[in-house]
C-alpha cells in the first residue's frame, strides 16, 4: 500500500492514513486502498476497525483531493465520486468503525469522520467543512451525514462558516464520543475496539445496518435520489443513447451494443 498502512490483531483492523506529503488528501488512489483494506477486513471477519492518521499528525486529512475535482460544469460529488463511494463503504462495513482523530480534519474528511460509527479525538483536533469556501455544491447524502452526526445548527455553522471547530466543542455537543490526550488515545481506542470485539458480531452488524437504514429513512432517501441521477447520467452519456437518436432521425433500425 502506498498511501495507507493496515494491520489486524485480536479481530481489530487498523487503517492508518500515511500520505502526509499531501496531508492525507482523499485522492482516488488513497480511497481505493482504504476500500480494499475494508474488504480484506470483511473477509477476515474483523469485529471492529480503527481509522486513523499517523501518530502526532498535524493534519488527519486535508479532504477531497482538490486537483481531482472537476474544473467546472460537472457534479463534483456525484454517485461515482471516490469520496461518495468510500462513505458508502464505511456505512456498509459490517463492524463498527472508530475514527481516531489527531490534527486537522478538512472538507470531505469531516464527512468521512462523521460517517464513522464513533469518534475519539485529541482535544486539539479541529474540523473544518469547506464547501462554502470552495463554492462546492455539497451533495444531498453528504449533507444528511452531517445532519445525522451533528445537529442542524452545528451542521450549518460548520458548513456556512467553513471555520475550524474544536473537538472539545463537538464533544460538548455529544458529536465526538471521547476526548483523549494524544499519549493515551491509541490505547483508549484499542480498548474500546477490544470491548466491541468481545460482543456478538452478528447482533452488532445487524444493529449497525438497521441504524443506517433508519437514519437514511427519508421519503426518498438522498442516496436513492443520487443513484437515480447517476444511472441517468450513465445512459445519456452512452454511445447507445446517441445511436438511438441518430437512427430515429435517419429513419433506420438502431444497432445497440449496450455501451
Ligand atoms: O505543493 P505540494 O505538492 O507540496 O502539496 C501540498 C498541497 O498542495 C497538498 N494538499 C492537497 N492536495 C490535494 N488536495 C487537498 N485537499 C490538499 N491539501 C493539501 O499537500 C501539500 C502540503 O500542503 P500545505 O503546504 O498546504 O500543508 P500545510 O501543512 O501548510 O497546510 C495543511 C492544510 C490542510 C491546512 C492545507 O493543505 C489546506 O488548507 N489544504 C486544503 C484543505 C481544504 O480546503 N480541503 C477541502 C478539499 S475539497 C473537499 O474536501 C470537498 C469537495 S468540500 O470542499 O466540498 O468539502
Amino acid at each position: 500500500m502506498a498511501f495507507i498502512q493496515t494491520s489486524i490483531a485480536e479481530h481489530i483492523g487498523t487503517i492508518t492514513l500515511a500520505y502526509q506529503s499531501k496531508r492525507n488528501a482523499l485522492s482516488e488512489a488513497l480511497i481505493t486502498e482504504v476500500s480494499e483494506a475494508l474488504r480484506a477486513f470483511q473477509a477476515q471477519s474483523v469485529r471492529a476497525a480503527i481509522l486513523r492518521a499517523e501518530p502526532g499528525a498535524k493534519v488527519w486529512s486535508a479532504g477531497h483531493s482538490v486537483d481531482e475535482l472537476p474544473k467546472g460544469g460537472h457534479d463534483p460529488l456525484g454517485w461515482q465520486d471516490p469520496l461518495r463511494m468510500l462513505i458508502r463503504d464505511i456505512e456498509a462495513f459490517s463492524a463498527p468503525v472508530i475514527a481516531m482523530v489527531e490534527g486537522g480534519v478538512w472538507g470531505g474528511a469531516c464527512e468521512l469522520v462523521f460517517a464513522c460509527d464513533m469518534i475519539i479525538a485529541t482535544p486539539n483536533a479541529t474540523f473544518a467543512a469547506t464547501p462554502a469556501k470552495l463554492g462546492v455544491p455539497y451533495n444531498a447524502s453528504g449533507l444528511l451525514t452531517f445532519l445525522n452526526a451533528t445537529t442542524p445548527h452545528i451542521a450549518k455553522e460548520l458548513l456556512f462558516t467553513g471555520q475550524p471547530m474544536s473537538a472539545a466543542r463537538l464533544e460538548r455537543q455529544g458529536i465526538i464520543n471521547h476526548l483523549v490526550e494524544a499519549e493515551q488515545i491509541e490505547a483508549f481506542s484499542r480498548d474500546m475496539a477490544r470491548g466491541i470485539a468481545l460482543n456478538s458480531p452478528l447482533a452488532i452488524s445487524v444493529m449497525k445496518e438497521q441504524l443506517r437504514i433508519l437514519s437514511a429513512a427519508q421519503p426518498l432517501s438522498p442516496n436513492d435520489f443520487e443513484r437515480i441521477q447517476g444511472l441517468r447520467r450513465v445512459v445519456y452519456s452512452s454511445r447507445d443513447y446517441s445511436e438511438g437518436i441518430r437512427a430515429f432521425t435517419e429513419k433506420r433500425k438502431p444497432v445497440y451494443l449496450g455501451e
